[in-house]
Parts: structure tokens; sequence; C-alpha cells
């Protein structure tokens, strides 16, 4: 592959570059003033994810305000199983509600075959947003993402978020090959659906796997690793060679070095629990750190957020690094905060 030269693309190739790329998780929304008035234009949450002109709207305001490095495609992890047949809403600030997929009979209903077909309209708003990024923020790259099969597995099992995921992990005991079988369906559409992304102008992909700070250390190898392994080793067999992939293993703590050996993806977002210095320490120079600012210091703004986003430069200084949170921005946050930071990091 040539030598990218977007300033996030060489660093999640290797390179040190400094001042270091700088994007938010979670950088389009409710903080927004602009993104709320196109979320009530859209009504609920799945008619803007799978409306093009609003999504790619809505990708690009924070583009807009603050000249971030990357994009991210504005839609949810959740899109896979909804997808694959499985009914999902949105309740109004509730998150996420899926209908409990517990036996062999619901997971053999899932419809792999159809994700791309009924993504279709997701696929369109990457495609608008490669054409209007070449246009309009060169330096931008964009990214596309899904859920890693074991955070997706989680809300298609509890069928709700909140945090704890309790039948998820208990069918992961009690009935490891079933469980094993919706990683297997999970993983299967989520291939297909991220080589799509891929061929339609993504240009890096980032899989999220947010709960997998649950699971004790053998569950995380054989539900979080393994599977992750094999997700990028299929990727990478119909990916261009040298395509960027980032891993954001949430709350891994020490099992992150196991994770980035195994699953010899190119960058790793760090939680915002995770010692900088010990990533440094402990993740081969060659892998791109990304995150891991406090979102709840960019709420407060200020001196205190000053002086933990130069914490966080002087830590990754001479290796590869993308300035990131170390989670998703919270709706409380002033958009005046994120300007400050992002002078901040330009500043180096
Ligand atoms: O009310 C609203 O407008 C909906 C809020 C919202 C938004 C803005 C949801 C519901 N999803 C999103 C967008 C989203 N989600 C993006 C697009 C990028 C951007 O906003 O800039 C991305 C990358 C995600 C990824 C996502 N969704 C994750 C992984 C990252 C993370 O935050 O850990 C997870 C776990 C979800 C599930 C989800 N979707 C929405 C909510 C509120 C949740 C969390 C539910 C829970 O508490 O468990």
């Amino acid at each position: 592959m040539d030598m990218p030269d977007k300033p996030f693309l060489r660093a999640l190739a290797g390179e040190a570059v400094w001042p270091p790329p700088v994007w938010l998780m979670r950088q389009a929304g409710r903080y927004l003033p602009e993104y709320r008035i196109v979320r009530a234009q859209a009504g609920d949450f799945i008619s803007l994810c799978t409306d093009p002109e609003l999504a790619t709207e809505v990708t690009l305001q924070p583009l807009r305000r603050y000249g971030f490095d990357a994009a991210i495609l504005f839609s949810d992890i959740l899109m896979v199983p909804w997808a694959m047949g499985q009914p999902l809403r949105f309740a109004e600030g509730e998150g996420p509600l899926l209908e409990p997929l517990r036996d062999s009979a619901a997971i053999g209903a899932l419809e792999v075959d159809r994700v791309v077909e009924r993504a279709a309209p997701i696929l369109e708003t990457v495609r608008r947003l490669s054409a209007t990024l070449a246009v309009q923020h060169q330096r931008t790259a964009l990214i596309g993402f899904a859920g890693a099969p074991w955070t997706v597995a989680c809300y298609m099992v509890d069928g709700r978020g909140g945090g704890e995921f309790p039948h998820t992990r208990r069918l992961s005991y009690a009935d490891p090959a079933l469980f094993a079988r919706l990683i297997r369906t999970v993983s299967d559409a989520t291939v297909e659906y991220l080589l799509a992304q891929a061929e339609n102008g993504a240009e890096a992909l980032m899989i999220f796997d947010s709960w997998a700070g649950l699971l004790p250390p053998a569950g995380f190898r054989r539900w979080v690793i393994e599977p992750t392994a094999e997700l990028v080793r299929r990727l990478r067999k119909r990916l261009p060679e040298g395509f960027p992939i980032i891993g954001f293993p949430r709350l891994a703590g020490p099992m992150l070095v196991e994770y980035v050996a195994r699953t010899g993806i190119q960058a790793v977002g760090m939680d915002t629990a995770m010692d900088p210095r010990w990533a440094a320490a402990n993740i081969p120079a060659k892998v791109a750190l990304q995150g891991n600012l406090d979102p709840q210091a960019l709420v407060a703004g200020g001196p205190g957020l000053e002086a933990e986003a130069r914490a966080l430069l002087a830590a990754m200084r001479g290796r590869p690094f993308v300035f990131n949170l170390g989670h998703g921005i919270v709706p409380q946050t002033p958009p005046e905060h994120v300007a400050a930071l992002v002078r901040t990091v330009r500043a180096g």
C-alpha cells in the first residue's frame, strides 16, 4: 500500500505523527445543538441511521466545528442484529431494546445472508461521506465500525444495556456450544458488514468491544480474543494489504497485551482506566495507541482539562498515537470545551 498522507492513517501505519491526529468517540451526538435538530427531524434513532442524507449530515457536523482528523460513520453497533432480523428499538432515554435471544431456534432464525442488503442505506451513507471528505475535508479519514461479537452478543441475549448482562454471561457458562454458535453467527455477519464498509469508502475499521472487561481471563480469551483474532484474519484475507484495523477491548487491563499479540491488530484503543505509560511500555512500539482522556474531564473543562490533556500528550510523545477519549463523549459536554481540547492537542 502507498504511504497514506492523512495524519490519522499515518499514525495507524506506525508513524509517530506529532502533533497527534485527534477525533473523539461519539463526536456526533446530543452534546451538539445541530445534532438535536436533525435527531428531532428524523423521529426515531433507527430512521436516522438508515437515512443517508441525515446520517451523512450528522457525521459531518463535528468536522465543521472542529476539523477532526477522522470522521466515524454515524450508525450503531446494534445495526448488525437489526440487519439480521432481530427486532430492535431505541426507547427515549433508555437506550437500545432488543427481543432477547436465548435458544437455538432464535439463533437459527437470524438471517446472516441478508445483512449487506438490509444495510444498503448505511453503505450509501459511507459512499456519500467518502465523496464529501474528498472535496471538503481532505485531511480527514473515514472510519467504518462494528461491535465485536462478544459485545453485540451481550445486547442480543440480554436484550438491553445496563452494563451487567447477566443472561449473556450465564449462557456462556451454561451452554458454551450454543453461545459459540451465536458468536460465530455474529462474526459471519460482521465480516461481510465491515468489508462492505471498506469497499464503499471507509479507510479504517474499528471494532468496539465495550463489555470485554466483564469477562474473567479464560472467558476473555475464548469470547474476546479468539473471535476478534478470527474476525481480523478473515477481514485481512479480503482487504488491501496494510488496511488499518483498530481494536477497543474496553477494560481489558493487562489482558490488552495478549489481545494485541493474538489479533495482530495495528492499533488499539485505551479506555479511561488504562495507564498510558503502562500501555506505552507494554504494547509493541509499532502498534498505534488511541485514547484515553476521561470524558468527564472534557465536561469539566478549564485548567483540569488542560492538565489531563498535556499529561496524556507527554506520555504518548514519540510513538504512534491518536488522541481520543477513553469512552464516548457525554451529552452534558459543552461544545466550547471540545474546541479548547482540540487547540491544546494541536499545540502538541
Ligand atoms: O438519542 C440518541 O440520539 C441516540 C444515542 C446514540 C448515538 C448518538 C446511540 C444509542 N448510538 C449512537 C451513535 C453511535 N454508537 C456511534 C456513531 C458515532 C458518533 O456518534 O460519533 C457509534 C460508533 C456507536 C457505538 C456504540 N453503540 C457502542 C460502542 C461504543 C461505546 O460507547 O461503548 C455501544 C455499546 C453502543 C450501544 C448503544 N447505542 C446507543 C446507546 C445509548 C448505546 C449504549 C447502551 C448501553 O448503555 O448499554
